[in-house]
């Protein structure tokens, strides 16, 4: 069979872990599945602070009722004029890098990794609109999407409740021990999409509560699926990290879209913020290609 083509598709709960685990079982279950999922692992009262930060500056196409994102206007996705419009008042958050290098994030990372960490500047939100279907993330390896290697995770937090209509990611099982895959064109965000093989079918998923956090393996498959709700938006935020010292490629210092949104890089973003402890953090790493 065409790897391209539409395979079956078997969805079984993810695997869930605990911050108290010793390190080796965590270490061990990344391993085997290629992500692990923490349930309500970042604190409630946080993700919400930054989805109301992030949904103002979404205005006035998203708006939050009753703490839920809900779509004000028409339809967008990455890329679109109105999100265009939006993006660089979200980059500019202070809040919304911080919130990847708190102490707590950080252990978690030094501990799987055993080794220092070195978090991403490149930090990405998320808003995902009803009536865009097919636009939704296409499977991919972020291996690829970010010229990563191995010791490269990604790190995927559910800023509100995302059950299955909102579009929820979903991760291949054990997909990441096939290496990195080829590559064709696909419709949606990232816009492209890599080979899956016909023997996998296990796809991995849950309904995310607000604070729920997915670390997956750069070579695992993972896709979002599509929001099928009538007005409802789902938000969430990811970032990258590796070991300190592991070679990040250059567009992973540049935030997320600065490629083609003008006026968006590090000075515009970091306009107005008050701590400048996390500016320019990575100007001194070592091994940027
Ligand atoms: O949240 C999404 O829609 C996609 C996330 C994703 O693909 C990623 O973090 O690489």
């Amino acid at each position: 069979m065409d790897a391209r083509s539409a395979l079956t598709e078997h969805n079984r709960d993810l695997v869930a872990s605990r911050p108290d685990e010793p390190d080796e079982s965590l270490r061990e279950r990344f391993s085997e599945y290629g992500y692990l999922y923490f349930p309500a692992l970042v604190d409630a009262g946080a993700c919400m602070a930054l989805l109301a930060d992030i949904v103002a500056e979404a205005g006035p196409h998203v708006i939050l009722e009753d703490g839920a994102p809900r779509l004000a206007s028409e339809p967008f996705f990455e890329t679109d004029p109105a999100w265009d419009a939006i993006y660089p008042g979200i980059q500019s958050l202070e809040a919304f890098h911080g919130f990847f290098h708190t102490p707590a994030m950080r252990e978690l990372q030094t501990r799987l990794l055993d080794a220092e960490p070195f978090v991403y500047p490149m930090k990405m939100a998320r808003i995902s609109t009803p009536r865009k279907i097919g636009y939704e993330t296409p499977p991919h390896q972020d291996a690829h999407s970010h010229q990563a290697g191995p010791t490269m995770a990604g790190l995927w937090v559910a800023l509100h409740d995302v059950p299955e209509q909102l579009g929820r990611l979903k991760l291949l099982a054990h997909s990441h021990r096939r290496g990195v895959r080829p590559v064709f064109q696909a419709e949606g965000v990232g816009g492209i999409q890599c080979e899956i093989y016909p023997d996998e079918t296990e796809w991995h998923v849950s309904d995310y509560g607000r604070g729920d956090v997915v670390i997956f393996h750069s070579c695992t498959v993972h896709k979002a699926e599509p929001n099928l709700t009538p007005d409802a938006v789902r938000v969430s935020v990811d970032t990258r990290y590796c070991d300190y010292g592991a070679p990040v490629f250059r567009t992973n210092i540049e935030p997320h879209h600065g490629w083609r949104i003008p006026g968006l890089d590090w000075a515009s973003i970091y306009r107005g913020w008050h701590d400048d402890s996390l500016q320019y953090y990575w100007e001194d790493y070592p091994a940027i290609t």
